[in-house]
């Protein structure tokens, strides 16, 4: 397999369309006959990650570890989909620095907090609003916007296939796929 590992780092908030992006991304890799294996917060959280909460500091742990993790996984030759809110600047430059410049590809899922509320799939707005979610990124903890991602999708107004064709362009033009 000569063709080079890198991870796709999905970042945006709660309901932004990481999670549908990056199950799109992997089935269309795996097509490609490229491994690839997604992490999230489902299968971090739950497990490496269970000692740590949502206050800034367990983030930025939680970043940090994440990365190390891509890190291996780069090196396993596997590609990785990071589907993480990574809510701030500095956890990913440290991210980024971590697992190589190269091999590190920003994508900002961006979708605005108006519309991640309005549709709240699993009502975790709803219960961050009445307080009884404390540090909720967007409402009660922030989100810092990504200013140089490598790739910007505005979910609010692009279609599923529309933000997929986007980063399979971006892979190939820069031969890595
Ligand atoms: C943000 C929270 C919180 C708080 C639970 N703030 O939409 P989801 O439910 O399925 O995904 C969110 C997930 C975020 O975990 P991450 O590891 O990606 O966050 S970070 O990168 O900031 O460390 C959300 C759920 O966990 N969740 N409580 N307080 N999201």
């Amino acid at each position: 397999n000569d063709n080079p590992s890198f991870t796709l780092w999905l970042t945006g908030l709660s309901g932004s369309g990481k999670s549908t992006l990056a199950s799109e991304v992997e089935s269309w890799l795996f097509e490609q006959n490229r491994r690839v294996y997604v992490l999230d917060g489902d299968n971090t959280r739950l497990g490496i990650n269970s000692d740590l909460s949502f206050s800034d500091e367990d983030r930025t742990e939680n970043i940090r570890r994440v990365a190390e993790i891509c890190k291996l996984f780069n090196d396993a030759g596997t590609i990785v989909i990071a589907s993480f809110i990574s809510p701030f600047i500095n956890d990913r430059i440290v991210a980024r620095n971590l697992i190589g410049e190269d091999s590190f590809i920003e994508i900002f899922v961006d979708s605005s907090i108006e519309t991640c509320q309005k549709r709240d799939v699993k009502g975790l707005y709803k219960l961050a609003l009445d307080g009884k979610i404390k540090n909720f990124t967007g409402v009660s903890s922030p989100y810092q916007p990504p200013v140089n991602s490598d790739i910007h999708l505005s979910t609010d107004q692009m279609s599923v296939s529309e933000c997929l064709n986007t980063i399979a362009e971006y892979l190939t033009s820069n031969h890595l796929i």
